[in-house]
C-alpha cells in the first residue's frame, strides 16, 4: 500500500476558528476527515503531521522519509513564502511532494504570492480549499 504523509504547518491547527471567509469553517480535523475518506478509497495510507515549528516540520520530512513514505502533501502555511530550510528538507528526502494551499496565495497580499517551498515540489494546488488535499492526494497516489 502506498505511503502518504500530509504535513500541515503553523496556524492550520486554528482552521475553523477565525477568517472564515478566506478559509472556511471546518477544521482540521475536518481536513484529516475527508482525506481519510479519499485515502480508503484509493488504497492508500496516510499519516497526518501538524506543527507550529519549522524545525519540527523539517523533523517530520526526515522520519517520514526514513519510515518509507512515497510521498508528501505539504502545506507549510506562511513558512511556504520564506523557508529555504523546508524547500531543502523536501529536496533532501526525495520523494514527491505537492504543495497545497487552501486560499488562491496567488490572490493575496504580495507577500504571500511567492512561494519558496514549491519548487522543491512537482505541483501546487492553490484556492481549491479543502478539496485541494484531496485532488493531490489522487495525483500522487497515481504516480
Ligand atoms: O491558504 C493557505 O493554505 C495558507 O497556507 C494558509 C496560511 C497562510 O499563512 C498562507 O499564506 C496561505 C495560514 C494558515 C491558517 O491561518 C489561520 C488564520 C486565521 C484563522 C485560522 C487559521
Amino acid at each position: 500500500m502506498k505511503k502518504i504523509a500530509i504535513l500541515n504547518g503553523p496556524n492550520l491547527n486554528r482552521l475553523g476558528k477565525r477568517e472564515p471567509e478566506i478559509y472556511g469553517t471546518a477544521t482540521l480535523k475536518d481536513l484529516e476527515r475527508l482525506v481519510r475518506a479519499e485515502a480508503r478509497q484509493l488504497g492508500v495510507a496516510v499519516k497526518f503531521f501538524q506543527s507550529n515549528h519549522e524545525g519540527a516540520l523539517i523533523d517530520a520530512i526526515h522520519a517520514f522519509a526514513d519510515a518509507g513514505i512515497e510521498g508528501f502533501i505539504v502545506n507549510f502555511g506562511a513558512y511556504s513564502h520564506t523557508s529555504i530550510a523546508l524547500h531543502d528538507a523536501l529536496k533532501s528526502v526525495g520523494r514527491p511532494a505537492i504543495e497545497v494551499h487552501i486560499s488562491d496565495i496567488k490572490k493575496r497580499e504580495q507577500f504571500r504570492r511567492h512561494s519558496m517551498t514549491a519548487s522543491a515540489c512537482i505541483g501546487m494546488i492553490s484556492g481549491r480549499g479543502f478539496p485541494g488535499y484531496v485532488e493531490a492526494l489522487r495525483r500522487l497516489a497515481s504516480l
